[in-house]
């Protein structure tokens, strides 16, 4: 399969000066090179290269199913594409219950509720905001675990000290698809009687202990938003082995209805469209396809950021599935000659849109910030390492050229450290 490569400037074409550049030594070069722009030289990209850009496949496939759907004159509430779509995840995962939600956030809200989670959940703050609002939005309070400086997941050790008569549940993510220690999770939770839920907002496709992840805790919550590996436009999902406590979910995201004119239970409005499944269903057709791009990828990022100091890239379990769609590169401050707010800067002035994902931690964004100022004491890990990650363009959006370019850029500018913190003084921060 080919896709398209983004656009790259004429400066980049050329590549740098062309003098081999030993990264080990960085501050031995002596002029800055022309072609980083930073020192004012063209960019890299002349359109902005994204983390997240869609992956968008299976076109043909796709608007066959949008024909379908309009000739159907259905468009959404349990459509017969919502319906397949959800039979494939289900099969896919090999779960008994999947209910398809218009995103994951919905879904996150929708599972709390349904699972009658109250008073205070233990999440880890090293996530997406959503995991923490999904929570407070229902006045729950996300109580922020510290997160296991080596997966960069929820760290279990620290759970049991924050548990109190409130607490009700943990909340564990499985962080850019690599899955949380669910042994220890669930082991302390059935210990002190809580629940455990998962979202697994990043790991479709991924497996742990040998078997794909959606059957772990009560239930796990997949997103297909747009940015994400499989992608329905907006779109999420529940899945669970819980005949009980699907049941609920289908009746809680679609208004309480037991058929017409029947509500038997308090309920949003969750659903799903049908164009949004068909795309679901048109993605998960060539899922293969775009690992193999996406781990292709990763392989090229691996060799071409080799030997940088202070630079690595998280590594994923090839005992297990992965679906390679988060290129997270660590920044050591201490051995690295740049740190990773400098490097992203210089990114961002080639167009590389490089992403902080997930700094600085929900504690330190509202209302939580304001509500706990002093949750920092309780989160050394979460403060150290969330200044330290970047994570680069993938997916079949970004070509070979773009990511080779991507390294030489960050060769280029460990090469010049010195020249790029002057240069970069005089610069707006990102
Ligand atoms: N839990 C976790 C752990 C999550 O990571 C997320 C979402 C959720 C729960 C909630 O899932 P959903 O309710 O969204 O289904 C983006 C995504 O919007 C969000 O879904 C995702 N995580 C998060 C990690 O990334 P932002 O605020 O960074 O979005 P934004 O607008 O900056 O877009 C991200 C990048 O993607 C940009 O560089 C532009 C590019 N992009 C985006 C869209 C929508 C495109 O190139 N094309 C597009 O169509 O949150």
């Amino acid at each position: 399969m080919m896709f398209p490569s983004a656009q790259l400037s004429s400066a980049s074409q050329h590549g740098h000066s062309g003098r081999s550049i030993n990264i080990m030594q960085p501050e031995q070069a002596i002029h800055p090179l022309p072609t980083l722009a930073i020192f004012g030289g063209k960019k890299s990209f002349s359109q902005p290269l994204h983390v997240g850009r869609p992956n968008i496949v299976n076109r043909d496939r796709f608007l066959q199913r949008v024909n379908q759907i309009l000739d159907n004159r259905w468009l959404t509430n349990n459509g017969p594409f919502v319906q397949e779509f959800e039979r494939n995840i289900a099969s896919f995962l090999g779960v008994k219950h999947c209910i398809s939600i218009c995103n994951a956030t919905i879904a996150l809200e929708i599972a709390i509720r349904a699972l009658s989670l109250k008073g205070e959940v233990i999440v880890p703050s090293y996530t997406f905001i959503a995991t923490a609002h999904a929570l407070q939005w229902q006045e729950v309070t996300p109580v922020f675990a510290d997160m296991d400086p080596r997966t960069y997941n929820i760290n279990p050790d620290t759970i049991d000290e924050l548990i109190t008569p409130r607490t009700s549940g943990i909340i564990g993510v499985h962080l850019w698809g690599r899955a949380c220690d669910t042994a220890a999770i669930e082991t302390l939770a059935a210990r002190r009687g809580l629940t455990v839920m998962y979202d697994a907002s990043h790991a479709f496709s991924c497996s742990h202990l040998g078997r794909k992840i959606g059957s772990f805790g009560a239930c796990e919550v997949f997103s297909f938003h747009a940015t994400k590996f499989l992608n329905s436009f907006e779109g999420g999902a529940i899945v669970t082995n819980n005949d009980n406590l699907a049941e609920k979910i289908r009746l809680m995201c679609n208004f309480g209805f037991k058929g017409y004119d029947n509500v038997i239970h308090p309920g949003t409005n969750g659903k799903m469209t049908e164009v949004c499944a068909a795309m679901g269903i048109s993605s998960l057709e060539v899922i293969d396809e775009t690992i193999a791009v996406n781990q292709q990828n990763y392989r090229q990022y691996k060799n071409g950021l080799y030997g940088m100091k202070g630079l690595s890239l998280i590594e994923y379990d090839t005992a297990e599935s992965n679906n390679y769609q988060y290129i997270v590169l660590e920044v050591d401050p201490n051995t690295a000659a740049l740190n990773r707010d400098d490097l992203v800067k210089v990114l961002h002035a080639e167009n590389v849109l490089a992403r902080k994902y997930f700094w600085p931690g929900c504690h330190n964004m509202e209302p939580y910030r304001s509500y706990n100022p002093h949750a920092h004491f309780l989160l050394p890990q979460t403060e150290r390492m969330s200044p330290r990650i970047v994570v680069l363009p993938t997916g079949t959006a970004v070509g070979c050229d773009e990511i080779a370019r991507i390294c030489e850029i960050m060769k280029s500018a460990l090469d010049q450290a010195c020249q790029v913190r002057s240069a970069l003084e005089n610069r707006p921060t990102v």
